[in-house]
């Protein structure tokens, strides 16, 4: 095993160690002007770097400069007009030093070369097709020019851009534009200006042959903003969605938090090779074209969803981020989780508010939970890390959000909102951390938060267990609550937090009763929702004036990110599945009970016994079914059966993914036996032949429309693959579209293939359509899949170079495919292991990513669980692997 050869075999280069939060000292230079003059070539592009450097009067003295520098070559060095000789300074593969500088101000001009063309690891300068565009956060700026790249120094920059004017007609960069023109031998050149200070992370810049789809915005005080798009040729029909996304963001930013944007002009720039799914530099924002290209014959309801959301999280980090940045990486969430919050915010007032909020919480449960509970869990602000990119994660985007989520709910929106103002305006145009944002939330609530702050350092999810008892003589109702967390790596003992509960209590009748709550904690003065704050490991609250046994509502709202049990038991889960008036905590009852109900017959199929048919749920269903009332969005999410995945992270131990992926389809089928005509007609009424639209009432339709088809295939007979093909070839949109290939795809049947084939046809080569063809295929739970698979990486439309091929096929094998993943063999292990390997030498942060996609391999059985390990150890003792791969794989088997 690695950990044991690791230091022992003069050929293992040694381990890379970590950085520390603990370890945090003020950057010694500070910068105030960068002068960047681009030559853009494909293969050597000439980087001229003018910095004003001086010493920063709160680090000590030192008498150095040392500048951060990768996979460049250096060409020259000039401080304050002297070329340097090479004794005056070191270059290491990540350092520049200069030697014997005096304590003053100094003017440094670097020459230095990189070659864009050649980087395939998409961070620092790079092309995709064709397109130069520049990824620096978290650590990219360093392959662009030598500089003190980390977030604490803050620059006024003005890049000049030169370039072939056929090849490169648009020149971009971060802030307004000032100068342009043309030169001699087909040249030309643009300078830009970017009056803002800003950390090295947040510069860009973009040249090449684009489309651009030009608006305008008037913002709050009246100043006109010009708004550019910029697209691969022949994709401009494919973005008014996201134009129209932006503009409302820009408002609602300043309806909601009082956010003026501040410049002249913003522009995102849309490509199709691309790390993750946006990047927020000042003013220029740099695309993942997946999340900007939308059309209804080529986008589903979802990717409009994506496009609104990320759009809006992009624009939003002009002041949560950019304007107000961060000290340090460890403060990640500080920009990430607060960002994450206010886009679900925006979604929400968009959209359905409930709706969004379920989806946050199956996102949060899907991601967020397992890697709470897995080898990779880390607390919302981490201690250290090797690699930062590894830590852009669902703990400090989603968890982090929903820190911010629990803070507004305890001190209320009012002083939420004065926090927030007081937190921009104190901390603009600084390095800010965690604490100065709480700091400013004490400041507008009077609240101590100092308990509160734990939610920041610890990790893992806390598990809740709530009993109500209700005394009749008393005519009072105990909500007695107990919290504790369990171990994760690097913290075994953990402390209680501070957690909101919002809870309420059910008469028989289903009416909300009126709540009168003994104790200081709150004023519940005969609301019928309150909230009371758990601090301790265990508390009771007393409600008083219960004249009848209620029903216990709590985790409205899903007030925090919690793991509940309750002494209700089914029927209590029955009753608030149909009564239940707050719609998270209805939607959750149902959830609860159809997961205990999973369990059960897992655990029956296993030993052989015969398995319960869901009788009561699928009658629950129906009353879903039959109700008009309910807004369609939400039925579909009622519809919906907890997923395999989180099944087995429920089940905790010893899974069988075999015994989970068979439990599901059993309770399916039996409940679709149960529902068939009703599904059908529901289904049947809910087509339309209105004309695409992709607003959330449509779009909750049609999401209800796919989960009848979606349950009724559960019966994988001959008229759900005929209902399905059906629909797949007179479908007017790719929601639609794509829907039916997700019922086809698990199918043995020749229209899946037929299908299959007519979607390829369609597709006509276009990256994001081929994607979802990839994808559909990987995520079928036919046994073949996984040969499947291997044989789409040898079709010549899948490369390792694109990201968002690599994710269709691999990750939503690893990531979306239980079943087959984690086949009893090991074969799945193996197999995304492989592609780590391959992978990694081109594409490090993809690569670990992915591998990531393995967190859950705990909860599984031994054989699986040896498979995993072994797999993971071949990759460790195979060859030199990447900082980004060798963390992830050194701490998903520690
Ligand atoms: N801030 C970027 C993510 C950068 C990831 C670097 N590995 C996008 C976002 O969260 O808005
Ligand atoms: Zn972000």
């Amino acid at each position: 095993m690695s950990a044991l050869t690791e230091g022992t075999s003069p050929a293992m280069p040694p381990a890379p160690s970590p950085v520390h939060l603990a370890d945090y000292t003020p950057p010694p230079w500070l910068v105030d002007i960068v002068t960047l003059d681009v030559q853009l070539a494909p293969t050597a592009t000439r980087v001229t770097a003018k910095t004003k450097l001086k010493p920063n009067p709160e680090a000590a003295a030192t008498t150095s400069i040392g500048l951060d520098g990768e996979r460049m070559q250096l060409i020259s060095v000039s401080l304050d007009g002297q070329l340097l000789g090479c004794d005056a300074y070191t270059v290491s593969e990540s350092k520049l030093t200069l030697h014997d500088v005096t304590a003053e101000p100094h003017e440094l001009v670097i020459e230095s070369e990189c070659d864009p063309q050649a980087n395939t690891s998409l961070t620092g300068l790079y092309r995709s097709n064709g397109v130069y565009c520049t990824q620096c956060e978290a650590e990219g700026f360093r392959r662009i020019t030598y500089f003190p790249d980390r977030p604490d120094v803050l620059a006024i920059y003005t890049v000049r851009l030169e370039a072939d004017k056929t090849e490169c007609p648009i020149l971009l960069a971060n802030g307004n534009q000032v100068a342009q023109g043309d030169l001699a031998d087909g040249r030309h050149f643009a300078e830009w200006h970017d009056p803002h200070p800003k950390p090295a992370y947040l510069f860009a810049m973009v040249a090449g042959d684009l489309d651009c789809v030009s608006d305008s915005f008037t913002t709050m005080s009246g100043r006109d903003v010009a708004l550019g798009i910029y697209v691969e040729h022949g994709k401009a029909d494919r973005t008014a969605y996201a134009m129209d996304s932006l503009k409302r963001s820009m408002r609602w930013d300043e309806e909601v938090f009082g956010r003026e944007y501040d410049l002249d002009v913003f522009n995102i720039v849309a490509v199709s090779d691309f790390n993750m799914g946006a990047m927020e530099n000042k003013g220029l924002n740099v695309f993942n074209d997946k999340y900007i290209l939308v059309r209804p014959d080529t986008a589903t309801d979802a990717d409009y969803a994506n496009v609104e959301a990320i759009i809006a999280h992009e624009y939003f980090h002009n002041w949560s981020g950019n304007r107000v940045t961060c000290r340090d990486w460890f403060q990640l969430c500080l920009k990430e989780g607060l960002t994450v919050f206010r886009d679900q915010e925006f979604s929400s007032d968009m959209r359905s508010r409930p709706v969004k909020r379920i989806a946050d919480v199956k996102t949060l449960r899907a991601h967020q939970y397992p890697e709470d509970a897995g080898p990779l869990a880390h607390p919302v602000r981490p201690s250290s890390y090797i690699e930062i990119n590894n830590f852009y994660t669902a703990t400090v985007y989603e968890k982090g959000a929903e820190v911010v989520r629990m803070l507004k709910t305890l001190i209320g929106p009012d002083a939420f909102r004065n926090g927030m103002d007081a937190y921009f305006e104190k901390n603009d145009g600084r390095a800010a951390t965690v604490e100065d944002f709480i700091s400013a939330m004490e400041d507008a609530s009077g609240r101590d938060l100092a308990q509160f702050k734990r939610w920041y350092d610890q990790a893992g999810t806390p598990e809740l267990v709530v009993s109500g008892k209700y005394s009749p003589i008393d005519e009072t109702f105990d909500l007695t609550v107990a919290q504790s967390t369990a171990p994760t790596p690097g913290q075994s003992a953990k402390a209680p937090l501070h957690i909101p509960l919002a809870m309420g209590l059910i008469g028989k009748d289903g009416t909300s009763l009126p709540l009168h709550l003994s104790d200081t904690n709150t004023d519940g003065d005969a609301e019928t929702q309150t909230v009371v704050e758990l601090t301790g490991y265990e508390q009771t609250f007393t409600f008083e004036k219960v004249t009848s046994p209620p029903v216990l509502s709590v985790l409205r709202g899903f007030s925090a990110p919690v793991k509940l049990t309750t002494n209700g038991g089914d029927k209590d889960w029955l009753f608030r599945m149909a009564h239940d008036p707050d719609p998270c905590a209805r939607w959750e009852a149902g959830q609860t009970y159809a997961r205990e109900l999973l369990v059960n017959i897992t655990r029956a199929m296993s030993a052989g016994d015969r398995p319960r048919r869901g009788t009561r749920y699928a009658d629950a269903l129906r009353h879903v079914l039959e109700d008009d009332s309910l807004e369609p969005a939400f039925a579909a999410m009622m519809l919906d059966l907890p997923g395999e995945a989180e099944l087995a992270q429920h089940i905790g131990q010893n899974v069988d993914a075999d015994a989970v992926h068979n439990a599901r389809k059993h309770l399916q089928s039996a409940v679709a036996d149960q529902l068939g005509d009703l599904l059908l007609d529901r289904y049947s009424q809910l087509q339309s032949n209105a004309a695409y639209s992709p607003d959330a009432d449509q779009a909750g339709r049609r999401a209800l429309k796919n989960a009848c088809l979606r349950l009724y295939a559960g019966l994988g007979n001959e008229n759900s693959a005929r209902i399905a093909a059906v629909q797949f070839s007179s479908a007017n949109n790719m929601t639609d579209m794509e829907a039916a290939l997700a019922t086809l795809t698990h199918m043995q049947r020749e229209e899946r293939q037929t299908a299959f084939d007519a979607f390829y046809e369609r597709a006509a080569g276009d990256p994001l359509l081929l994607d979802k063809w990839f994808s559909l295929q990987a995520m079928s739970s036919r046994t073949d899949t996984r040969q499947a698979v291997e044989a789409l990486m040898d079709h010549s439309d899948f490369s390792m170079k694109r990201p968002n091929t690599v994710r269709s096929l691999i990750g939503v094998f690893a990531g979306s495919n239980p079943v087959r993943f984690h086949a009893g063999d090991g074969s799945g292990y193996r197999l995304l292991t492989q592609v780590v390997r391959d992978l990694d030498p081109i594409n490090p942060q993809v690569a670990a990513r992915l591998l990531g996609t393995l967190k859950s391999w705990r909860v599984y059985d031994d054989a699986r669980k040896s498979e995993a390990v072994r797999s993971v150890g071949d990759l460790l003792d195979g060859g030199k692997l990447s900082e980004d791969v060798y963390e992830i794989a050194t701490r998903m088997i520690a």
